[in-house]
């Protein structure tokens, strides 16, 4: 379906109801990326990267972000001239970065564990921050300077000790104010002025002006994705990445007590993303008339907006589900495990128990998704295509590892000893067996073999 410049921006109406299962599950049915040719484009690259460094940087970013540069890097102290930004701005970005960083903090109030699984032997597991972290801002139809305080504000809670900054530069070879107001604020300690995958490359490898990055997160598009999965691949980079990313989506459950204009504009504020975002809406119980009350607010805000050439593309594979329970309607939100689930129904906090996946809820009239893309205190950046379903959210254990330990004195030794000889005699592993045997005869547990 194409939406034509003449045609109402809205979107199609499938009735579950009166459709087979067959057609209620295409609804939810993300488009299939095929990985191997982006592959094919993006593994050239990163081994340039690899192999040559800066020079190879900056030629890429000469090619694909028609800029020359003389250095690929910015490093801090950041000059107050590439961080002018309007009062108003700076006030926005501190509250954010305030929000996110109460929120963030209190993840981390329950890292160390202590428990004695047995008399004498006590396990336990505490967390240490992941050294260097590479926070990647992508480019593209709009640079997001949201995005920079999502990932580096969680990072320097966890307690990361070098935070990376990567973002491309624009026409004009600066970067975005915003995003190095931000890079200022978190301490970070330089800016790759690169995108795509050549910036991943770069963070993954290091080069002589580039410090080598432990992690790399971030969104970005099929390059940067593909990038990400490569790097993490090769064990040349030893590099972990957050999660795989698709295009950003959104699913409202709506019901008759929903303001057709709030739920309009939670549609097109995912829409605005870009042409491949995924923007669903489940109507319970609405009537036609509803329905059209629904289909009209799309339409007249969607023509008011800047970006409404990517709006109508989008909308044009967007999709209003009508459903008569709102049981069928969680389900369906369950079984698509969208990335962001907004909840415009009545009574909303108390189906929020009966959400398994999804990256992030939003309850209710008043929380729409952009509270929680700029400034609530929860992580914008969330698990897409699916991924809702095994994936969290970035949060502070991103950026953090668990690492467990144990002691066990002698009387825990005697307590486990004997399970753990047995199971070693099991597998066959004598030095495992004698490892516990030689220690419990010393201690008189066991008569002493010569
Ligand atoms: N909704 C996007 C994040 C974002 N929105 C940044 C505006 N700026 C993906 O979660
Ligand atoms: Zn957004």
């Amino acid at each position: 379906r194409i939406i034509g410049p003449n045609d109402r921006i809205i979107m199609q109406r499938v009735n579950a109801d009166t459709s087979s299962a067959q057609e209620v599950a295409a609804c939810l049915q993300r488009p299939i990326h095929t990985s191997a040719d982006i592959m094919s484009l993006v593994v050239p690259i990163v081994e340039r990267v690899k192999q040559e460094g800066d020079k190879a940087l900056l030629d890429l970013t000469a090619k694909f972000d028609h800029v020359v540069l003389d250095s690929p890097v910015m490093k801090a102290p950041f000059p107050a001239s590439a961080m002018q930004i309007t009062d108003d701005v700076k006030k926005a970005i501190d509250l954010s970065f305030n929000n996110i960083w109460k929120f963030h903090e209190a993840q981390m109030k329950k890292d160390t564990l202590v428990v004695e699984t047995c008399p004498g032997v006590i396990c336990s597991r505490f967390a240490r921050p992941i050294e260097k972290v590479g926070c990647y801002i992508p480019g593209g139809t709009a640079v997001l300077p949201s995005t920079s305080l999502m990932l580096s504000v969680p990072a320097r809670v966890a307690g990361c000790k070098d935070i990376v900054f990567a973002s491309p530069p624009g026409k004009d070879g600066k970067l975005t104010p915003e995003v190095v107001y931000v890079a200022h604020k978190v301490g970070a300690k330089c800016i790759v002025l690169a995108g795509g995958a050549q910036a991943i490359a770069s963070m993954a490898y290091g080069t002589e002006s580039i410090p080598k990055c432990d992690k790399i997160m971030g969104p970005g598009n099929q390059f940067v994705t593909a990038a990400k999965m490569f790097v993490s691949n090769d064990s040349g980079a030893l590099c972990g990445i957050d999660m795989p990313a698709g295009p950003s989506e959104v699913l409202v459950i709506a019901d008759k007590y929903a303001d057709p204009e709030f739920v309009a504009s939670d549609l097109l504020s995912q829409a605005e993303h870009g042409v491949d975002s995924q923007v669903l809406c489940i109507a319970v119980d609405l009537s036609e008339k509803e329905l059209d009350a629904l289909d009209d607010a799309v339409d007249e805000q969607a023509n008011k907006l800047p970006r409404v050439e990517i709006v109508r593309k989008c909308i044009s594979h967007s999709t209003t589900l009508q459903v008569k329970s709102y049981d069928e309607a969680l389900a369906l939100a369950n079984q698509y495990a969208p990335e962001h689930l907004i909840l415009q129904i009545k009574d909303a906090e108390k189906y929020v128990d009966q959400v398994d996946n999804a990256g992030s809820v939003f309850v209710g009239a008043y929380s729409p998704e952009s509270c929680g893309d700029y400034s609530s205190g929860t992580n914008h950046t969330l698990p897409t295509y699916g991924y809702a379903r095994m994936y969290s959210g970035v949060n502070t254990a991103t950026f953090q590892k668990f690492v467990t330990s144990q002691t066990l004195t002698p009387e825990g030794l005697k307590s486990i000893g004997k399970a753990v000889m047995d199971l070693a005699a099991v597998e066959g592993l004598d030095a495992h067996r004698n490892a516990v045997k030689i220690r419990m005869e010393k201690l008189g547990y066991l008569p002493r073999h010569r």
